[in-house]
C-alpha cells in the first residue's frame, strides 16, 4: 500500500510538469487517460485494497483521478486558444472585414483610354529608355549641337564616371523612342510611346520637372497632312465626345514641317468663353507635324519614298481638361483624398 501511495505521488508530479511539442492534450490524453492509460492502471490497483482501507484509497485514487483529467482540460484549453474558436463565441458566418479598394491615377486612366484609342487604329505601343543619350533625345531629331531650339527644353544632364564620354540626360520627350524604332528600319511604322519625360523646371501648379507623354508617329509611303488631321481628329472625338469641335494653328518644331498645335473647343463653356479656355472659346491639347525630311534621313529612312506624321500631348494636361484639376502637384502627392476620386472614372 505504501508502494501504492509513493507511485500516486510520483505521478502526480510527472502529470504536473507534462508538456509535449505536438498536440499536448492529445498526447496527455492517450498517455494517461485512455484505456491503456496510467490512470486506469493506477485505479486497478483497487483489488488488491484490502476492504478495510478500500474507502481511505478509493478517496486517493479518485483524487488522483479528477487530478489528471483537469491537468488534461487545462492542456486542451491552452492548445484551443491557438486554434481557430469552434463555440458560439464568434459567428463565422459573418462577412469579413471589407480590404480597401485601391483606384487607378488619373494619369494611368487616361493613358490606357488614349492608348485604346490609337490601337483600334493600328498604332501599336513602343517604349523605351528614360536615360538617354544625346543623339537620341536631340541630334536625330534635328536639334544639332548649337540649334536654339535645344534652350526651349531645360534638360536634366547625368555625370558619372562610368559615362564612357557620352552625355547622358533624362529624357525630355518620349520622341526617343520613336527615333530607335525608325533606326530599326522596318517600315510602315505605326506607333504610340507613352512614358515619363523629365525637364529642369521649377514646380508649381501649371510646371513640374517631371510629367507624362503620349507621342505618336506614322511613316508609311504617300502620308499626308489630311491623315494627320483626320486621325487626331478621331482621337478627339473618342476621347472628349462627338460633339467637340478641333482647330489647328501653325507652329514650329524642329522636327516637323510643316508644324501644328491643335485647339479643342472648350469642354467647360462649349466654345461660349470661360476661365478654362481663357474667354477664347478653345484650349491647346497636342502638339504635331509631318516629320522632318532630316529626322528621316538621320535614321536612314528615305524621305523621298516616305513620308509620316507625328505628334506629342501632356497626359497630364488632357487629365486636367478631362477631370477639371487645377493643380500639376496633385500628380505626384500621392493625397488619398485626391487619388480615392477616381475609383470609378473611366
Ligand atoms: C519623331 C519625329 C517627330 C513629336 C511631336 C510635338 C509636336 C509636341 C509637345 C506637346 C506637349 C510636348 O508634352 S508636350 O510638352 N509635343 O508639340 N511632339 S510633334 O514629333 C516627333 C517625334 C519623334 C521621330
Amino acid at each position: 500500500m505504501e508502494q501504492l501511495l509513493q507511485q500516486v505521488e510520483a505521478y502526480k508530479k510527472e502529470i504536473a510538469e507534462f508538456s509535449a511539442d505536438k498536440n499536448p492534450a492529445e498526447t496527455f490524453r492517450i498517455k494517461y487517460l485512455g484505456t491503456k492509460g496510467l490512470v486506469k492502471s493506477v485505479m486497478a490497483e483497487m483489488k488488491n485494497v484490502p476492504n478495510e482501507k478500500k474507502r481511505e484509497f478509493g478517496q486517493i485514487l479518485n483524487e488522483f483521478k479528477i487530478f489528471a483529467e483537469k491537468r488534461y482540460e487545462e492542456l486542451k484549453q491552452s492548445t484551443d486558444n491557438s486554434q481557430p474558436a469552434t463555440d458560439n463565441s464568434i459567428d463565422l458566418t459573418l462577412p469579413g472585414d471589407a480590404l480597401p479598394l485601391g483606384s487607378r491615377h488619373p494619369i494611368s486612366l487616361v493613358k490606357n483610354k488614349i492608348i485604346s484609342i490609337f490601337q483600334r487604329l493600328g498604332f501599336a505601343v513602343a517604349e523605351g529608355p528614360e536615360i538617354e543619350d544625346d543623339w537620341h533625345n536631340f541630334t536625330a531629331l534635328n536639334l544639332p549641337e548649337d540649334h536654339p531650339a535645344r534652350d526651349m527644353q531645360d534638360t536634366f544632364y547625368i555625370s558619372h564616371p562610368a559615362s564612357g564620354g557620352t552625355d547622358w540626360m533624362l529624357r525630355t520627350h518620349t520622341s526617343n523612342v520613336q527615333v530607335r524604332e525608325m533606326e530599326k528600319g522596318k517600315l510602315p511604322i505605326r506607333i504610340i510611346c507613352p512614358g515619363r519625360v523629365y525637364r529642369n523646371e521649377t514646380i508649381s501648379a501649371r510646371a513640374h520637372c517631371f510629367f507624362h507623354q503620349v507621342e505618336g508617329l506614322y511613316i508609311a509611303e504617300n502620308v499626308s497632312f489630311a491623315d494627320l488631321k483626320q486621325t487626331l481628329y478621331f482621337f478627339v472625338q473618342e476621347m472628349f465626345g462627338q460633339e467637340v469641335k478641333v482647330r489647328f494653328r501653325p507652329s514650329y518644331f524642329p522636327f516637323t514641317e510643316p508644324s501644328a498645335e491643335m485647339d479643342i473647343s472648350c469642354l467647360i463653356c462649349g466654345g461660349e468663353g470661360c476661365n478654362i479656355c481663357k474667354h477664347t472659346g478653345w484650349v491647346e491639347i497636342l502638339g504635331c507635324g509631318m516629320v522632318h525630311p532630316n529626322v528621316l534621313e538621320n535614321c536612314k529612312i528615305d524621305s523621298n519614298k516616305y513620308s509620316g506624321f507625328a505628334f506629342g500631348m501632356g497626359i497630364e494636361r488632357i487629365a486636367m481638361l478631362k477631370y477639371q484639376i487645377k493643380d500639376l502637384r496633385l500628380f505626384s502627392e500621392n493625397d488619398l483624398r485626391f487619388l480615392k476620386q477616381f475609383t470609378s472614372a473611366v
